[in-house]
């Protein structure tokens, strides 16, 4: 028989992990830029021991004071955070052994004394073979930026005629538009646009005038925010007449996904910055009102307290244009993703989107996909196997299927992004 039922639960999780290891995944949030962005794209073990997540992991264990921290240079830091969190202390956090992880992969060293050796490897890598060796054994087929259309730096490279690696997609941060609109008004008026900080005039149109420009050059695949735990919809300020003449307009007219990222508190510790934002429980209900009153747009979404991530996945019951997606940043540990993997398999079947790395720096991708792997993985074994208890064994076929829609088809279907084969199709045709 070419595809039996899998009735052998040994035989079953095999199965379930090898595809699960294989199957090519869409890296739907990340921020990461294609090698066309110069500078900006992150790579090599300084970089990835200066990880935010790293830095604030250091500052329990070290005895620096934040100025002096600040005042080093990278490779300073990266040393200091080596000889703490890998040298004198072992390597237990999340982020601590997705550093050993990235370090095999690559045949370095885990239990080095310093970081000579991983420094030498690093800088003699040709930057397009390492990318493609990265992207493979991370097994991503395509990444996600997030694209501020206010980042001058990012601004010279979609003005340039630089034509963008294809397995890298942009999407469009509005956090400056949504969460900082004072500030950014000024920008907009130095900019040349005719806008006012209190929304008169012809503010509505000149904003949607900047967006569209940005739309049209980045070609993004949907827009995105991060909004804090206190997001109200409707709110009494100036984010909700945004949201309502700017976003949602723009997300019908350009058919754009909306991504809300909420629950976090930026800036509790100042003093670590982009390491010292935290996260609080938002409100569902807001979500529940944007995704009800606006059942023409679709949205993805993610939230940052644990406490949010039942009432997300009862929420998509109720709204058919609402995507959870991901484990983010503090839920991206494997105890949390095999608890939210497992209430989102139970509540939403295979219609959810399990995780994106968020990846700031390269090689994250390696070790944030090969733990998620692990145990979304596990997670889903553990749903076949009840359903062969209740008498229902699955094919290889059907394992496949599922997790093909939820690695890449769901997120393909919600944001229109045809497959490599479809596109290159479509380019010949036209
Ligand atoms: O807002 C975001 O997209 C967050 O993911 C980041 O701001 C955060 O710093 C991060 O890197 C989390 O993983
Ligand atoms: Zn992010």
């Amino acid at each position: 028989m070419l595809n039996p039922l899998l009735t052998d639960r040994l035989e079953l999780r095999r199965q379930v992990e090898e595809i699960t290891n294989t199957t090519p995944t869409i890296d739907i949030h990340t921020h990461l830029f294609a090698p066309e962005f110069g500078k900006m794209n992150l790579f090599g073990i300084d970089e990835l021991l200066t990880y935010h997540y790293l830095i604030a992991e250091t500052f329990r264990s070290a005895e620096v004071s934040y100025e002096r921290f600040w005042q080093m240079n990278r490779p300073q830091q990266a040393d200091l955070v080596w000889r703490t969190l890998f040298v004198e202390n072992t390597p237990l956090s999340e982020a601590t052994r997705g550093i050993v992880t990235v370090l095999n992969a690559f045949g370095l060293d885990p239990a080095a004394s310093d970081l000579r050796e991983a420094r030498s490897f690093f800088r003699s890598q040709d930057i397009t073979e390492h990318h493609n060796r990265v992207l493979d054994l991370a097994c991503v087929s395509d990444v996600v930026m997030t694209n501020d259309p206010f980042d001058a730096q990012e601004a010279k490279v979609w003005e340039s005629d630089a034509s963008i690696d294809r397995r890298f997609h942009a999407a469009l941060r509005m956090d400056r538009l949504l969460n900082d609109w004072q500030n950014t008004a000024t920008k907009l008026s130095s900019l040349g646009y005719k806008v006012d900080a209190g929304f008169g005039g012809e503010t509505v149109d000149e904003v949607r005038r900047f967006l569209d420009k940005w739309i049209a050059r980045m070609n993004p695949l949907y827009m995105a925010v991060s909004l804090p735990d206190d997001f109200k919809f409707p709110g009494a300020d100036m984010r909700d007449r945004i949201i309502r003449e700017v976003v949602l307009p723009i997300a019908r007219e350009h058919k754009l996904s909306v991504a809300v990222m909420v629950g976090v508190r930026r800036r509790v510790n100042p003093a670590l910055h982009m390491a010292g934002d935290g996260l609080g429980r938002a409100d569902l209900g807001a979500l529940e009102r944007l995704c009800g009153e606006n059942p023409d747009v679709r949205f993805l979404a993610t939230f940052l307290s644990r406490e949010n991530q039942h009432e997300l996945c009862v929420a998509a019951r109720k709204f058919n244009n609402l995507m959870p997606f991901g484990c983010w940043w503090f839920l991206n540990n494997p105890s949390i993703i095999a608890e939210i993997t497992r209430e989102r398999l139970e509540l939403l079947g295979p219609s959810f989107i399990p995780q994106h790395s968020d990846a700031r720096i390269l090689e994250q991708l390696v070790y944030k996909w090969q733990h998620s792997r692990r145990v979304i993985s596990e997670s889903l074994y553990e749903s076949y196997e009840q359903l062969l208890s209740s008498g229902r064994a699955v094919t290889r076929a059907e394992i496949q299927r599922d997790v093909t829609r939820m690695f890449s088809v769901n997120f393909r279907e919600w944001v229109n992004l045809p497959t490599s084969e479809v596109a290159e199709e479509q380019v010949l045709i036209s």
